[in-house]
């Protein structure tokens, strides 16, 4: 049974993938960790947690020797558009964390997932079905951060055999916690809204389109690659996956069914749309498909059924 520690472990992927992996692997196996610490949630609620700062190398190793971790799952980062805010304190974060967790997991011998984002690509990588290995010159500092993030981990894998293995995360769509700072965030306010005011203003514009997936799917698709053959991967930092790309008329055209008095407008962020165009249309998810079985369950049209009907059960 894996021995597990989560970074960022109240952050969006971070509260549903511990609830997860608590159930996939046992509730002890699993050491969830945030620099805050959100009294009465479930993360902290329901199993081990305890306060680390990403930043505190020591306190990194010795929790992880605490809990005889063989695996880091390191969520601790910064978003893309709160990441052009502070582009200073997102390398900071995002590079310092991460050079801690190769480290400790060098020292302990442990497996480490990463996540990278399709942020990694840039203006310049194709837009349409954008390769596993393609140009990646991303001009955002998130996206640099996630690039030299994948070259690093491939570095401490080639170098020193560490086992660090991670996927490119599409927009994350959740009804549990929501996000934060990112540009894909629209695909998530625009349920809150449609069903608190039946409106919403898209803060990208009509015509971008991007690739997301549904939580559930990004959580089994950790899982999968934490359980795939090490034998099988030819790649490793890291994987293109996807489940869908759509425009925001599209998300918005899907959420009319269910709600057809649902009025959807336009007040474009110039900030974020930036962000958004320097982004990939589509992503080819193929080789996380053949290295290890990357599959998904939820297109537009079932993640907008579930969402609503879990949004409504949740009383918004
Ligand atoms: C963001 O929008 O910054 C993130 C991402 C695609 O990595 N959701």
């Amino acid at each position: 049974m894996k021995k597990i520690l989560v970074t960022g472990a109240l952050g969006q992927i971070g509260s549903e993938l511990t609830a997860k992996l608590r159930k996939e692997y046992g509730t002890d196996n699993v050491m969830a960790t945030d620099v805050r610490m959100i009294e009465g949630s479930d993360v902290v609620n329901n199993g081990i947690f305890k306060t680390l700062d990403v930043m505190d190398i020591e306190a990194m190793g010795k929790l992880a020797k605490e809990h005889n971790a063989d695996t880091i799952i390191h969520l601790a980062s910064l978003l893309s558009a709160v990441g052009e805010q502070k582009p200073q304190f997102a390398w900071k974060l995002n590079m310092g964390g991460l050079v801690n967790a190769l480290e400790v997991t060098k020292e302990t011998k442990a497996t480490l997932f990463a996540p990278s984002s399709i942020a990694a690509f840039g203006p310049n990588s194709p837009k349409d079905l954008t390769p596993q290995d393609t140009i990646q010159r991303p001009n955002t500092m998130y996206g640099v951060t996630k690039v030299s993030g994948e070259l690093l981990s491939d570095y401490y894998f080639q170098k020193f055999g560490v086992d660090t293995r991670s996927v490119r995360f599409p927009g994350l769509i959740s009804y549990v916690t929501p996000p934060g700072g990112g540009t894909t965030d629209y695909a998530v306010d625009i349920y809150y809204e449609a069903l608190k005011n039946k409106k919403y203003e898209s803060f990208i514009a009509k015509g971008t389109k991007m690739d997301m997936m549904y939580m559930p799917d990004a959580l089994q698709a950790v899982v999968d690659l934490l359980e795939a053959d090490t034998s099988k991967l030819i790649h490793r930092n890291a994987f293109n996956i996807t489940a869908m790309n759509f425009d925001p008329d599209e998300i918005a055209t899907e959420i009319k069914k269910h709600i057809p008095d649902f009025e959807f407008g336009y007040n474009v962020d110039p900030v974020r749309q930036s962000i958004a165009e320097s982004w990939p249309n589509s992503i080819d998810p193929s080789c996380a498909v053949n290295e290890w079985g990357f599959k998904f369950e939820y297109d537009l049209s079932k993640m907008t059924t579930d969402m609503l009907e879990k949004l409504k059960a949740k009383g918004i």
